[in-house]
């Protein structure tokens, strides 16, 4: 079978650069200050974060990998259920889609061709997934769709008789507060029909000292990420951050179960936002020992996962592991 081609809507680069300042505007004026995790991700932080994949210490990736490759037969399989129906894959923030991949794979070794749907609002993203599977797994046409996932339906172009099996995986979920991942679900389920499947994967509560290590590995690149977020806003915003004056921290919040990555001032200083499309300039000050709360990464216990998806109407059918238990990936169903 071959593969399709590809329809891609660049996002307005001036929508993008006016979302960067007004979360920016609005973070970094806020106590405590914060700023949205998804600003990692421009370029320079989407190469940062491909290298923390590989990293020692950063075991999400590879863990949720070897549960794909071990099992990825088994979840399509009961994904498209007895009798057996057409699975069509959707990825709400689909990234470089390297995982992805496994499951793409399984699904053409069962039905012989496979429709993959990423959805995500960077048309960069889509291109790199767009990269990773076409023309390189054989049975998959993709359509790219940007979109924002959290507000908006996904692709409105389902194929009589299939299913969709949609995928969150990757931890990703962990982003987002409690309140905001119900949300989140529930906005996906609202887009499924009774029957279709989804694909969960989350990183599950540890040893303290293995996720801490996770977000503060020995080389630095978790460092060098969480500060590629100033560059960003020195490049992008003309903001004189001083990087040599902040220092990455990634701390354990048991009582939130979650570890979460700040940007720390090592001294009392002013940092300068010129006036742009947001708004007029900005002084902003910060005390020493005073942080930006870059990101939090929630971690779930197997009943938090379950919870998760049954408070938002799905109902969880089959979880899978690695052998330690540090990572799960759940199959619902909507
Ligand atoms: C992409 C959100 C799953 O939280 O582990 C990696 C991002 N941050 N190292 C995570 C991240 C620091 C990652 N997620």
């Amino acid at each position: 079978p071959e593969t399709s081609a590809l329809v891609l809507e660049p996002l307005p680069v001036a929508t993008a650069s006016e979302a960067v300042a007004d979360e920016t505007r609005v973070g970094l004026t806020s106590t405590p200050k914060t700023l949205s995790p998804w600003l990692f991700y421009d370029e320079a932080g989407s190469q940062l974060f491909e290298q923390i994949t590989a990293l020692p210490e950063y075991y999400l990736t590879r863990t949720e990998r070897a549960i794909f490759t071990a099992h990825a037969d088994e979840i399509v399989r009961v994904a498209a259920g007895e009798p057996r129906q057409t699975l069509t894959l959707i990825e709400p923030g689909a990234g470089s889609a390297a995982k992805t991949r496994i499951m793409l794979e399984a699904a053409v070794r069962l039905q012989g061709s496979v429709v993959y749907q990423p959805v995500d609002v960077s048309a960069t993203a889509l291109e790199s997934a767009r990269k990773n599977i076409l023309g390189r797994v054989p049975g998959v046409s993709v359509r790219c769709q940007v979109a924002d996932y959290t507000r908006e339906p996904l692709p409105e172009n389902r194929l009589p008789n299939t299913r969709t099996l949609a995928l969150y995986i990757g931890s990703s979920i962990g982003n987002f507060t409690p309140n905001e991942a119900l949300a989140l679900l529930q906005n996906l389920r609202a887009q499924l029909l009774p029957g279709d499947q989804f694909l969960l994967g989350a990183d599950l509560v540890k040893d303290v000292t293995a996720m801490l290590a996770a977000y503060n590995d020995a080389a630095g690149v978790t460092a060098a990420f969480n500060r590629n977020v100033l560059e960003r806003l020195n490049r992008e915003l003309d903001a004189d951050f001083d990087l040599s004056a902040f220092r990455h921290k990634a701390i354990w919040n048991a009582r939130e179960s979650r570890i979460e990555m700040h940007l720390e001032s090592l001294c009392a200083q002013r940092v300068h936002v010129p006036a742009n499309s947001a708004g007029d300039a900005m002084i902003l000050t910060f005390a020493r020992g005073e942080t930006i709360h870059t990101e939090n990464s929630y971690k779930f216990t197997p009943e938090a996962v379950e919870s998760l998806l049954s408070d938002t109407g799905f109902r969880a059918t089959h979880t899978w592991n690695d052998d330690a238990k540090l990572f799960a990936v759940t199959l619902a169903s909507a």
